[in-house]
């Protein structure tokens, strides 16, 4: 299956800890990635006392389910030294890897929201997604070119 991982770090060395992350996540079992958009600094959205984040997205190719693949991302975060349950929601963090995209499938369960329940309106996801894959839509047809013309923070 080929799934979208959005990529994102605030704290410390964000690009090294984001390079890191894309390393840990291609040598997982059952995960190849596949391209690896741009890294673009964005302004905090949802919570603006915070330092500018450094964004980006990669593909990967995978035999793993969305809930197996999900668990591999937040154990990766907890590797790189995320620490959760700390500060306030969508406050800084030293790594976010974020299942954006898994095919075209929507799930929908405790725990497992496909697409990203925030993606829709998320430009720093959306621009690095349409730089992965211009033709790229969400699963209700909605294509990521189009959603990046409506106007988004
Ligand atoms: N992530 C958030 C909240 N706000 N803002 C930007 N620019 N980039 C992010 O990755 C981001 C955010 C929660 O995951
Ligand atoms: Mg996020
Ligand atoms: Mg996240």
């Amino acid at each position: 299956m080929r799934a979208y991982v959005g990529l994102g770090a605030n704290l410390g060395d964000r690009e090294g800890t984001i390079r890191r992350a894309v390393e840990l996540l291609g040598a997982e079992a059952g995960i190849e990635v596949v391209a690896v958009s741009a890294l673009r600094e964005t302004d905090p959205v949802g919570y603006a006392e915070q330092p500018p984040f450094l964004n980006g997205a990669v593909s990967v190719e995978t035999e793993l389910a969305p809930r197996e693949l999900l668990e591999r991302l937040l154990a990766l975060e907890r590797e790189l030294g995320r620490v959760r349950a700390e500060g306030p929601r969508f406050g800084p963090r030293t790594i976010d890897l974020d299942l954006l995209l898994y095919g075209s499938e929507t799930i929908d369960e405790p725990g497992v929201s496909v697409p990203h329940p925030r993606l829709a309106e998320r430009r720093f996801a959306l621009e690095p997604l349409h730089e992965l894959d211009p033709e790229l839509a969400l699963p209700d047809g909605r294509a990521v070119r189009e959603l990046l013309q409506t106007t988004l923070e």
